[in-house]
């Protein structure tokens, strides 16, 4: 747990490694503020701005607008894994180790259906709030981020009401959320309670001074966040979740196991070392080839002599690019994107 209010925690990693789809008791938590009690018999979802028909429906009038459908997903928060960028030099933000993420069967209708049914104009955003209040830069204000229409108007965004087959848990965002594959977590609001059709990006603090990555230059009191970069799809990236840092191992065959992801593309390739980079080896690799939004499970066994060890796990994705060596090479003042290769050092002895 990085925080109890608000409430923020992510599972150890041998649990989250243990499961391909992860349950929702194990999926981690990020909340800004307190999390909302909602009813789902009297939650309503306004869609509203540039539409020809403004709706305000129950849950009951949401599920009879469209057919259900039901995706497998990735959520992944763009915090996940700042831990290993901290001893480069400090970040804002809690110290997320690489358990920021997970994997789910996501219920619910798809966004693009509820959008033709209030007749949506072809603007360019759509914006969504949230019922939690947020506390930051010294304000209270409602949760609030967009997508671009574009992306909007995919089948695979969904607003859903169920993860795992079961109601969404107060902390997922009970009785209703947003899930968009593919990009970085904050854009998937919680609680959701207004969409709003528009010509311009949420100007919500969440949108417009949160969630951007910035140059290693820039600091807090330098930053101009018009100039960020508004964090969208997430970079391709793998962690080793067991061994776990620091573990003390037995000589002999030890099996290293991960995730590794890469965003729209396919994980081709994961190599392992147990000399901080300097032979790899290849893992075998779990992928679910239905499930675009999946995750990729990997594995290896290592022969590990007595002594110091940093054992270290590179992805690969189909276009052959591949992760940054060093966190040095990626840290930013907010700490988001940690994509540098995974080191994990364990003594055998
Ligand atoms: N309303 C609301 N939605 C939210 C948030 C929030 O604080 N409030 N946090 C966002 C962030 S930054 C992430 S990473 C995901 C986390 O979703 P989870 O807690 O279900 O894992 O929710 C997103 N949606
Ligand atoms: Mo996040």
């Amino acid at each position: 747990m990085h925080s109890e209010a608000p409430f923020n925690a992510e599972p150890p990693l041998d649990r989250l490694r243990a499961s391909f789809v992860t349950a929702a008791q194990d999926f981690y938590v990020r909340s800004h503020g307190d999390i909302p009690k909602l009813d789902a018999a009297t939650h309503r979802l306004r869609v509203c701005g540039r539409v020809d028909r403004p709706l305000d429906l129950s849950m009951a009038d949401l599920q009879a607008l469209a057919p259900q459908r039901t995706l497998g997903a990735v959520l992944q928060c763009a915090g996940n894994r700042r831990a290993d960028l901290q001893p480069v030099k400090p970040t804002s933000g809690d110290p997320w180790a690489a358990g920021a993420i997970g994997y789910a069967h996501w219920t619910g209708v798809a966004l693009h259906e509820v959008l033709r049914a209030a007749g949506a104009a072809a603007s360019a955003h759509v914006a969504f709030d949230g019922a939690d209040q947020v506390e930051m830069a010294g304000r209270r204000f409602r949760y609030g981020v967009s997508i671009g229409m574009p992306r909007a108007l995919q089948d695979d965004v969904l607003l859903a009401w169920a993860m795992n087959g079961e109601t969404l848990r107060p902390e997922h965002g009970h009785p209703l959320r947003v899930v968009v594959p593919f990009y970085a977590g904050v854009r998937s609001p919680k609680w959701l309670t207004t969409i709003t059709v528009q010509d311009h990006p949420s100007d919500n603090h969440m949108q417009q001074q949160d969630y951007k990555l910035l140059p290693a230059s820039v600091t807090e009191a330098t930053v101009d966040w018009q100039a960020g970069l508004t964090i969208n799809e997430m970079p391709l990236n793998a962690a080793i979740c067991t061994p776990q840092a620091q573990a003390r191992l037995a000589p002999g065959a030890t099996t290293i196991r991960g995730y590794a992801i890469a965003g729209r593309r396919a994980v081709a390739r994961v190599d392992v070392s147990a000399d901080g980079g300097g032979s790899w080896v290849q893992a075998a690799l779990r992928h679910d080839p239905e499930t675009p939004g999946a995750w990729t499970f990997w594995a290896t066994t290592l022969d590990l002599p007595q002594g110091e060890h940093e054992l270290v796990a590179r992805a690969w994705d189909e276009a052959g690019q591949t992760q940054p060596a060093c966190a040095g090479d990626v840290w930013n003042f907010k700490g988001y994107l940690c994509a540098a290769w995974h080191r994990v050092p364990v003594s055998v002895r």
